[in-house]
C-alpha cells in the first residue's frame, strides 16, 4: 500500500512540502493545541459535547473543533482533534477528564499488562477514524492535515501514574524496577500506535506527529530504550503499511540527544521547544530534518513587543533552513486569540 489519494494535491500543501525537504520563506505555520480552551468557539462546542471524550468520539463535533482555528486564522495545517489518552481508553483502561484537573486514569499494575490487546483498539476508535475522513473532505485543499498519537513513553507515564505528574517519577521507577514488564507495556503501545497512525493515514491524514512530551526526564540509556527504540519501531511499522509516510517526532526536552533521535528513528521532522539555542538547531538539526517550532508560548500570552520580538528571533534564527513555524509547546488557555492573529500576520508578512 502507498500513501493515499491526498498525494495528488500535495504540492499546494506547504507543511507537507517542508516535510518532503523544501525550504519555504515565509515558513508555513500552525500551532500545537490550536483547537483548545483559548478559543471561545471551542469552549462553546466543548459545553455542547458534555465530556471531553464525548467531544473526541463524536465525529461531527471533533470535525467542528478541528476546523475552528483554520477558519479563524487560516493556518497551513489542521491537527486532528483527539487526545493521546484515547489509546489507553481504547485498550480498556478507564480515562476521565475532569474540568480544570486534567486526565485521571486507573493506575496500571505492570503484572496486568498481558490483559491489554492492541488489536482491540479499532472498535472504540472508529469514531476518530470517521472524524479523520470528515475533516479531510471539509478542509481547504491547500491545508495539510496532521494525525497524531502520543509516544509510548509519554502514554505509559500517564498509564502508570494514573495522572500527569511533574517529574514522571512513577513511570521512571517502574521502568528501572521492572524493565521486562515495562517493555511489555511499551510493546503494546508500539503496536497500538502503528495501527492507529496507519489507519489515520489511510483515512486521509497527510502526515502524523508523535508527541513525546516527557522524553526530557530520562537519562541517556533510558532515553535510548524507551524513546528512540519504540519511536523507530513506530516509524518503520507505519512506513511498512504506507511507504514514504511523513512523520514528525516531538521528543520534548531531548536537548543534545535530538540529533541521535532523528538519525535513529528516521522521522522527517522534529518539534523543538523554546529552550533550544537557534545556532544548535540551525547547524546540527536543520541539515538532517525539518524543524517545527519554537516560539515560547508565554510570548503569545503576553503579546505586543514580547510576541513580535520572539517571532522575529525564530525567523532570523531558523528561517534559512527547513522550518514549520510553531510554538515550542502547546498554546495555553490564557492566550488571547487576538495575539494569535498578530502572530500569523507577522510570520506571513516576513521578508528575508
Ligand atoms: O477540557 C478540555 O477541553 C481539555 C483540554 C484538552 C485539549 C484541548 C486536553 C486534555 N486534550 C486536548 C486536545 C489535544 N491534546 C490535542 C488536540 C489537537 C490540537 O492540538 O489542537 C492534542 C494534540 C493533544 C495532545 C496531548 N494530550 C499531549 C501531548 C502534547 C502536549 O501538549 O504535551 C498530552 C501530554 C496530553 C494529555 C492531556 N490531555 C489533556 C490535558 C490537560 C493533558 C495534560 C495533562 C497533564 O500532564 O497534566
Amino acid at each position: 500500500m502507498t500513501t493515499p489519494a491526498t498525494e495528488g494535491s500535495a504540492t499546494e500543501r506547504k507543511v507537507l512540502r517542508v516535510l518532503a525537504g523544501e525550504t519555504l520563506f515565509p515558513p508555513p505555520i500552525w500551532v500545537m493545541r490550536q483547537a483548545g480552551r483559548y478559543l471561545p468557539e471551542y469552549r462553546a462546542t466543548r459545553a455542547e459535547a458534555g465530556g471531553f471524550l464525548d467531544l473526541c468520539y463524536t465525529p461531527k463535533l471533533a470535525t467542528e473543533v478541528t476546523l475552528q482555528p483554520i477558519r479563524r486564522y487560516g493556518f497551513d495545517a489542521a491537527i486532528l482533534f483527539s487526545d493521546i489518552l484515547v489509546i489507553p481508553d481504547a485498550l480498556g483502561r478507564k480515562v476521565a477528564f475532569q474540568e480544570g484537573e486534567g486526565p485521571v486514569l486507573e493506575p496500571l499494575d505492570l503484572a496486568r499488562v498481558g490483559d491489554l490487546d492492541p488489536q482491540a483498539i479499532d472498535g472504540r476508535l472508529a469514531p476518530v477514524y470517521e472524524a479523520v475522513e470528515r475533516i479531510r473532505s471539509t478542509l481547504p485543499s491547500e491545508t495539510t492535515f496532521l494525525g497524531f498519537c502520543g509516544a509510548p513513553w509519554t502514554v505509559a507515564t500517564y498509564m502508570i501514574a494514573g495522572r500527569g505528574t511533574p517529574d514522571q517519577a512513577p513511570a521512571r521507577r517502574a521502568a528501572l524496577t521492572d524493565p521486562k514488564g515495562f517493555a511489555q507495556l511499551i510493546d503494546v503501545l508500539v503496536d497500538a500506535s502503528i495501527r492507529y497512525l496507519a489507519e489515520q493515514i489511510r483515512r486521509g491524514a497527510d502526515a502524523v506527529q508523535i508527541f513525546d512530551t516527557w522524553a526530557g526526564v530520562l537519562d541517556e540509556a533510558e532515553f535510548e530504550r524507551w524513546v528512540i527504540r519504540p519511536t523507530k519501531r513506530i516509524v518503520e511499522g507505519v512506513r511498512a503499511i504506507h511507504s514514504g509516510a511523513r512523520i514528525i517526532g516531538f521528543p520534548k526536552g531531548a536537548q543534545a540527544s535530538l540529533e541521535r533521535y532523528i538519525r535513529e528513528t528516521g522521522v522527517d521532522a522534529v518539534g523543538v521547544d523554546w529552550t533550544m539555542p537557534a545556532g544548535f538547531v540551525r547547524e546540527r538539526i536543520q541539515p538532517i530534518a525539518a524543524v517545527q517550532g519554537n516560539l515560547d508560548p508565554m510570548r503569545v500570552v503576553i503579546g505586543g513587543r514580547a510576541l513580535d520580538e520572539g517571532v522575529d528571533r525564530v525567523l532570523e534564527g531558523l528561517g534559512s533552513g527547513r522550518l514549520i513555524f510553531n510554538l515550542g509547546h502547546g498554546i495555553t488557555p490564557d492566550a488571547d486569540p487576538a495575539n494569535v492573529a498578530r502572530l500569523v500576520e507577522r510570520v506571513r508578512a516576513a521578508k528575508r
